[in-house]
């Protein structure tokens, strides 16, 4: 008996120790002290061990018993132990690691230019208004003075959808609808898309973008319009800023002028971005023609205003001094990060 069970505990200790996980510990429990187990099996032979040796043996089996428990118990908790450290391992974090950089996107070059527009103007009490980019011939050219054969209405600059309806070539249209409803004064900029049948190359688009400028009031006259665009200037480019109007022709103003701005780059003295003149041309503005007031409805006798164009790709052009406007639409993300 004493040999069987040195034997049994040999072989639990042996295979304890050969265990490489807890599940294997559980089975080694099972076969030696579970029910079925082969040291239950040696008590229930115990009938047939004489009385005299009987607490003899009962002893041995409970020494057996608590041996292989005690193994099974600290096998379990080194493994365990082990199995922590493992894992802790595996799931170190380096704190000293550089942080994932999250990219963060930004405004278009295009938008940061309208942004800083609007905010000029709004500041100056303008509203911002937009409206269709498909527009009736009638709102993007009749009723701006522009006669059905002047050259802009030609097929070759202009898209029509019909004889009827065109994709506006100007943001006048916007205007010209707000000063037909006919709630004086008006003080506001009509900023958006416009098109014309261009080819694509460094300075033209057939889809661009346009800010208008449109105050219509009592005793409006030229005087304000230079104030107000002289202010624009010096905010868009900088107090130091200079503006010359020049004599112009539009069929919607009269009188009509372009107006230009110091050089920003050279400060006036001429260098290669002003082309030596030391000017950069801007806008185009005038005095709202009388007849265009007429056709939308306000008395030419009572009220007068001023208007302007100006091109929003030519402003973020000119801000972010870059040469070839196809790279505003191209999308490529080199380009744009730079702003
Ligand atoms: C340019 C010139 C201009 C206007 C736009 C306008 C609008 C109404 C009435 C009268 Cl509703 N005029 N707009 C006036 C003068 C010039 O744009 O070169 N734009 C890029």
């Amino acid at each position: 008996m004493n040999e069987k069970l040195a034997k049994i505990r040999e072989e639990a200790i042996a295979q304890i120790l050969a265990a490489d996980a807890p599940e294997k510990l559980n089975e080694v429990r099972v076969k030696y002290l579970g029910k079925k187990g082969e040291l239950t099996a040696v008590l229930k032979g115990m009938k047939d061990v004489s009385a005299e040796d009987r607490p003899k043996v009962g002893q041995l089996v409970n020494e057996t018993r608590a041996a292989i428990e005690e193994i099974l118990e600290s096998t379990k908790t080194k493994m365990e132990r082990a199995l922590r450290e493992e894992q802790l391992k595996a799931e170190v974090i380096d704190v000293t690691l550089p942080a994932k950089k999250e990219e963060r996107g930004h405004r278009h070059p295009n938008t940061i230019a309208l942004e800083e527009v609007e905010r000029i103007f709004i500041g100056m009490g303008y509203e911002v208004i937009e409206g269709p980019e498909v527009e009736y011939d009638l709102y993007n050219f009749e009723k701006l003075n522009i006669p059905a054969d002047h050259p802009a209405k030609d097929e070759q600059d202009t898209f029509y959808i019909n004889k009827e309806i065109v994709l506006r070539t100007q943001t006048s249209p916007v205007q010209a609808r707000i000063m037909e409803e006919g709630k004086l004064p008006i003080r506001m900029i009509a900023p958006g898309r416009v098109f014309r049948s261009d080819e694509v190359d460094a300075t033209h688009s057939p889809s661009f973008h346009q800010i208008e400028g449109l105050v219509i009031d009592k005793h409006i006259s030229f005087a304000d319009l230079k104030g107000t665009l002289e202010v624009f200037a010096k905010e868009l480019f900088g107090e130091e800023t200079k503006t010359k109007f020049r004599p112009h022709h539009f069929p919607f103003t009269e009188p009509s002028a372009e107006m230009d701005v110091s050089c920003f780059k050279c400060g006036g003295k001429g260098c290669r971005f002003c082309k030596g003149s030391g000017w950069i041309e801007i806008l185009g503005c005038g005095m709202v023609h009388p007849h265009v007031l007429e056709m939308c409805g306000i008395d030419p006798e009572e009220y007068t205003g001023f208007a302007f164009g100006v091109g929003l790709e030519r402003i973020a052009l000119l801000k972010y001094e870059i040469d070839d406007m196809r790279l505003l639409y191209e999308n490529d993300v080199r380009f744009l990060k730079q702003f």
